[in-house]
């Protein structure tokens, strides 16, 4: 073992036995420390000065009950998280996650990833993340209403425009970023930018609801670019049918692709005509119904049931925009057999460490999930600037500083794997350009 390799294993061991039981924290945690080798060889400054320790511990975490009252009267209780993970850049700022599988682990690797994600976007944001055990589905208008509120009824103390700046992630969508606003705005009397995602009408803006999925498709298109290749007439596989798969697949299209699926947590449809977005948002967003709903309007389609299906489908790009793990080794195998010439990361760590060496070792262009899906954030960061300077910019002119952010991240991840001897690695190049920045940052701000 090198000494490098060394100093990661120390650290990782340590790390293990503070963090009993949060296994994606440990996956998103590993995979960083292993890119950061070539780092270390370089810059054993950010080893004697305990950057590395600290990096993987954060600031703070809030862990709190949000009980509220159901439509038959009846008492709930979940719980409520918001960890707060680096500030040495900016005021904390990331998404919070309402799903029955939230945990503490899963958002302590949701705020690590955000810490890089964040600095790659070359804006001013930390590292921050949060949710809730709630369960959205099939909840009234009102019951999604009270639990909010009772959400932000503690949470406020603890977040500001200058502080720590949430949005949305799964299941947090424009319905409860209001409710939570409407809640923050009557508990502290202030109307500030102290949430992204916001409502056109209140501060929100133009472009952010696109902006994940749009960014994604912007990262893909360089990605192909800089390797002689077009998104036009490419076949593409969507996974997920929310916030990032809608948009991903609105760009794809205008882009000239075609989209042959997409899925929700019970099954997928194949459409070999090419998915209607309509339908689908429709379905998604309006109605708040199943995927499986779309064939009864394109009888040609089909529906099968289980998310995994998905990746055995043909194309020549897949777009995991569902959630964590959502690709294994078994599925990446086939995605390979079956020719796939992209795999673009629009969820968190949706392929898992075998998966991602599956496509890496068989030399597709394989963009991570920290570079290629960071125009939500950075858009949410042009939201707060936009809210501090109280003026709102055209949709174009937001969109078109998203296109810019996502090429620069593009060439900064690929430039900084080929500096660090790992050519064409944009897990690498991603991770080591993220931390590089953040790293300076807490170097200079001393041992806090
Ligand atoms: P949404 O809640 O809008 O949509 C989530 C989609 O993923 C739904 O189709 C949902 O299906 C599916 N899904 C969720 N959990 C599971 C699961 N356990 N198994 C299978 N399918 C699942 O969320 P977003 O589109 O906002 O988020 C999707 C991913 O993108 C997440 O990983 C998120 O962290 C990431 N992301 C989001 C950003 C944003 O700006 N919103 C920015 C960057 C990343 P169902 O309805 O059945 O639950
Ligand atoms: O994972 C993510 O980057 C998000 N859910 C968006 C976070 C944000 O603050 O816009």
């Amino acid at each position: 073992m090198g000494a490098s390799q060394q100093i990661i294993h120390e650290i990782m061991g340590r790390f293990a036995k503070r963090n009993p039981n949060e296994p994606e924290f440990h996956q998103a945690v590993l995979e960083v420390l292993e890119s950061l080798e070539p780092v270390i060889e370089k810059h054993p400054e950010f080893v004697k000065s305990g950057v590395l320790k600290r990096i993987v511990e954060p600031e703070r975490q809030i862990i709190f009950r949000v009980p509220w009252v159901d439509d038959n009267g009846e008492v709930q209780v979940n719980r409520g998280f918001r960890v707060q993970f680096n500030s040495a850049i900016g005021p904390y700022k990331g998404g919070l996650r309402f799903h029955p599988s939230v945990n503490l682990g899963i958002i302590k690797f949701l705020g690590f990833e955000q810490i890089f994600k964040n600095s790659l976007t070359g804006l001013p944001i930390g590292g921050g993340k949060g949710g809730s055990d709630f369960d959205p589905k099939g909840k009234s208008d009102g019951e999604v209403m009270r639990f909010c509120q009772s959400f932000m009824a503690e949470l406020y103390r603890h977040i500001g425009a200058d502080v720590d700046v949430p949005a949305g992630d799964i299941g947090v969508g424009a319905r409860e970023i209001g409710y939570l606003y409407g809640q923050y705005k009557k508990l502290t009397g202030l109307y500030t930018g102290v949430f992204t995602g916001k409502g056109l009408t209140y501060g929100g803006s133009l472009a952010r609801t696109q902006a994940t999925g749009f960014g994604l498709v912007y990262f893909v298109d360089e990605m192909l670019k800089a390797n002689n290749h077009t998104i036009a007439d490419k076949t593409v596989v969507i996974s997920g049918s929310g916030n990032v798969a809608i948009y991903a697949a609105e760009k794809a299209g205008q882009l000239g692709a075609k989209i042959v699926a997409m899925s929700d947590s019970d099954g997928y449809i194949y459409d070999a005509d090419g998915i209607n977005l309509d339908t689908v948002k429709r379905l998604k967003e309006v109605e708040r119904k199943r995927i499986s709903g779309y064939c009864e309007y394109h009888p040609t389609s089909e529906y099968f049931t289980g998310s995994q299906g998905i990746w055995s489908i043909k194309c020549d790009i897949a777009l995991p925009c569902a959630t964590q793990n959502e690709i294994n080794e078994e599925s990446a195998l086939k995605m390979v057999g079956n020719g796939v010439m992209v795999v673009a990361e629009g969820a968190n760590m949706p392929s898992t460490p075998e998966a991602v060496k599956v496509f890496q070792s068989n030399n597709l262009l394989f963009g991570p999930a920290k570079a290629a899906n960071a125009g939500g954030v950075a858009t949410s960061a042009l939201e707060m600037s936009q809210n501090s300077m109280r003026c709102s910019w055209t949709f174009d002119e937001v969109d078109a500083k998203l296109k810019e952010i996502m090429k620069n991240i593009y060439h900064t991840a690929s430039q900084v794997a080929r500096e660090y001897g790992h050519e064409g690695n944009l897990v690498t190049g991603a991770n080591i350009a993220g931390f590089l920045k953040v790293a300076n940052a807490m170097m200079a701000q001393g041992v806090v």
